[in-house]
Formats: C-alpha cells, sequence, structure tokens
C-alpha cells in the first residue's frame, strides 16, 4: 500500500480535463488501491486522479461504508436541488456551502471494467457530483458567489504556504494536522 502526495489548488493539473481509461491494468488496479488508501489516510470520503497526479477518467468514493470505483463515470440524470457542506482534500481547510441537484444517476465502469448504473442521493450524490467535478477540470470553489469565493481564495493565499510546490504531503502529516482538517473553525 502506499499514500500518495495530494496536490493543491494551484496545480494545473486540477484544472485539465482527464483522459478516459481504455483497459484495466495491473498498474490502474494498483493505483485504484493506492487511492482507496490515501483518501482514508486523508480522512476523506472521495479522490479523483487529478488530486493524486493523475489525468486519467477515475475516482473513488466511500460514503457510509459504500465504495465505488468510478471509471469513466458520467451523470445520466439530475433530480432537485440540494445545499450541503463541501471541503476538498486539495484545499484544506476551506469549506462552504454548494448548491448541486440533491439526487443524480450514473454510469460508469467498475474495477473489473464491467458497466454499472446507480441513483445516488444526499451526501453520496454530493460526493459523486464533486469527484466527477475533479475529471472535468472543476472545483467546488467555482460554485461560489464572487464574495465567497473571493474570501475563500483570500484564507487559500495564507494556507497555501504550507504546501511547496502544490504538494500535500498526507502520509508526512501529524494525527493533529489531519484533525485539524476535520474540524473547520467557520464555513464561508
Ligand atoms: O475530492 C475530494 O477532495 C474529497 C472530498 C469529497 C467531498 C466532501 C464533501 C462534500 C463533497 C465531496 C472530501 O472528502 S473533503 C473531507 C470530508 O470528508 C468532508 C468535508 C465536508 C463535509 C463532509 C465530508
Ligand atoms: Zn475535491
Amino acid at each position: 500500500m502506499s499514500i500518495l502526495d495530494i496536490r493543491v489548488l494551484g496545480d494545473p493539473i486540477l484544472r485539465q480535463a482527464t483522459t478516459p481509461v481504455a483497459a484495466v491494468t495491473d498498474e490502474l488496479r494498483k493505483l485504484v488501491a493506492d487511492m482507496f488508501d490515501t483518501m482514508h489516510h486523508a480522512r476523506g470520503i472521495g479522490l479523483a486522479a487529478p488530486q493524486v497526479g493523475r489525468s486519467e477518467r477515475l475516482a473513488v468514493v466511500e460514503v457510509e461504508s459504500e465504495r465505488f470505483v468510478l471509471i469513466n463515470p458520467e451523470i445520466v440524470s439530475r433530480e432537485g436541488r440540494a445545499k450541503g457542506e463541501e471541503g476538498c482534500l486539495s484545499i484544506p481547510d476551506i469549506y462552504a456551502d454548494v448548491e448541486r441537484p440533491k439526487s443524480v444517476t450514473i454510469r460508469a465502469l467498475d474495477e473489473s471494467f464491467q458497466p454499472y448504473e446507480i441513483e445516488a442521493t444526499d451526501l453520496l450524490a454530493r460526493c459523486i457530483q464533486h469527484e466527477i467535478d475533479h475529471l472535468d477540470g472543476k472545483l467546488f470553489l467555482d460554485y461560489l458567489s464572487v464574495l465567497k469565493r473571493t474570501a475563500a481564495l483570500a484564507k487559500w493565499k495564507i494556507e497555501q504556504g504550507k504546501y511547496p510546490g502544490y504538494i500535500r504531503r498526507v502520509a508526512l502529516e501529524t494525527p493533529e494536522e489531519l484533525s485539524e482538517h476535520d474540524h473547520p473553525e467557520e464555513e464561508l
């Protein structure tokens, strides 16, 4: 198992579109396992390939012990609207409410390259949409009002000094540093 470094806001890879996965190889299977390990270690509920410096259209999600490997995912339908708090492992310590569809149906391939479809709601739907956004070079900050985005970027300007080269070495973060990310002092 390997804990991968996480790219943070400012790394151009987070703004680039990804490339569809053509086949599942042993290397891809190892990447998926490492992404789950990295997500667990960083105490996240999702992680997309660009966040670990990769350009494949691939993400992992685990919400309430339900885990999904999303290869080449697409949203096929959306329903309702809901506001909820979001954070991002690539923008540590910044949290904000984001409005998105409450439920989505998605189609993707699993780790065995088998197609599946799921209908997700609430936090699972939010997390899946957040991860698919990563695969399209989009971040949750893009949904904020100019005022809230400006406040978030001002806070990030201070925070980003902790991440030289836009790299967050989660494997080296202390338990105290990891739990600091879990407790937002204030939401934007
Ligand atoms: O992709 C990522 O950056 C992971 C991100 C996923 C996510 C969290 C919350 C809403 C939508 C998507 C995280 O796991 S951030 C850390 C986290 O566990 C969390 C933060 C706020 C609310 C709930 C969970
Ligand atoms: Zn994110």
